[in-house]
């Protein structure tokens, strides 16, 4: 096996259809969500191979998680617990502003995922191990989980990726902040929001962030930054690559997809400004439509990006 692995916890997600209080909304749309999945799913969609690995529910959810994820390309090592839900999550959007998210994931089958779960001969055969700081919020089992995957991960030097991706939900940014940078200490790419790279590093300016972090140790440290595109300092070279200007639809997914893209590129050998090229235009691209994952590129999408409008008949 070779290409990406990853783990981590993907919910079903129902979505209210339209603008409005949640209580007074009646239409709902049911799909999946996950970090992790949607970096898997993206890599597949631009002709690389991944595989997920966690656990989820006995029930009708982890079922259409393992179909979307299979539909997808992403291969799939879970283990089903009867006893615990899959995780759920419930996405509204109160007003034309913004977008609300609540988790019903404590308690799921993957809060209780272990380093037993871990797969030790897809991790050393594999070119890159992503993780993100969601995994280990979700509770001790899952954060040595990660702890035991990046171990195996650096002993047979598969690249490790990880994505803060911080949700002050789940944990506090003081627990986030010890955890988190015993992870990039030991990461060898680090992606990161301005925010989220101040739980690590002193707040700065953003050149301040990425140098600091960049100081931890790892070798490509990439400071996404929205409609400014991206800061990256990769093996010591400094680049401000811009973004592409998209008709906004939905942002969520946008940060995954940005990864998805640099990592498809890295996997397949790819210089840093191809690799930063691609990430942020799967990340605008995935802004232009509805859904955490459903508008991830594929590589003819990319190739189209940017063209004037134009009507298919
Ligand atoms: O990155 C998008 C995610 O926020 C989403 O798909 C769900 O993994 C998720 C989470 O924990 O928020």
């Amino acid at each position: 096996m070779s290409g990406l692995v990853t783990l981590g916890e993907t919910m079903a997600l129902i979505s209210a259809a339209q603008v409005g209080a949640l209580a007074s909304n009646r239409d709902m749309r049911l799909s999946v969500a996950g970090a992790e999945t949607n970096v898997a799913i993206g890599v597949c969609r631009l002709g690389g191979r991944a595989t997920w690995i966690s656990r989820l529910g006995d029930d009708a959810f982890g079922e259409l998680i393992q179909r979307e994820l299979r539909a997808e390309g992403v291969d799939t090592v879970v283990r089903v617990d009867p006893s615990r839900p899959t995780g759920l999550m419930i996405k509204e959007r109160p007003n034309a502003l913004r977008t609300h998210v609540r988790y019903y994931r404590t308690g799921s089958a993957a809060s209780a995922i272990t380093a037993f779960d871990i797969d030790t001969d897809a991790i050393a055969a594999a070119d890159v191990l992503h993780v993100t700081g969601i995994t280990p919020a979700l509770g001790p089992g899952p954060a040595s989980a990660v702890q035991q995957a990046v171990d195996i991960a650096r002993q047979h030097e598969t690249l490790v990726s990880l994505d803060l991706n911080y949700r002050a939900s789940l944990w506090s940014r003081e627990e986030a902040s010890a955890a988190l940078t015993h992870l990039v200490e030991r990461a060898h790419v680090v992606f990161a929001g301005p925010e989220e790279a101040s739980l690590v590093v002193p707040d700065g300016s953003v050149e301040e962030l990425a140098h600091a972090v960049s100081g931890l140790g790892p070798g490509q440290v990439v400071l996404k930054l929205g409609a400014e595109g991206a800061y990256s300092i990769i093996d010591g070279q400094i680049r401000k690559t811009p973004a592409v200007a998209v008709p906004v639809v939905d942002t969520v997914g946008a940060g995954d997809a940005f990864v998805a893209g640099y990592l498809a590129e890295w996997m397949a050998g790819e210089a840093a400004d191809k690799r930063l090229d691609t990430a942020v235009s799967a990340g605008a691209f995935a802004c232009t439509t509805l859904g955490d994952w459903e508008g991830l590129p594929h590589r003819g999408d990319l190739e189209s990006f940017g063209a004037p409008d134009s009507v298919q008949r």
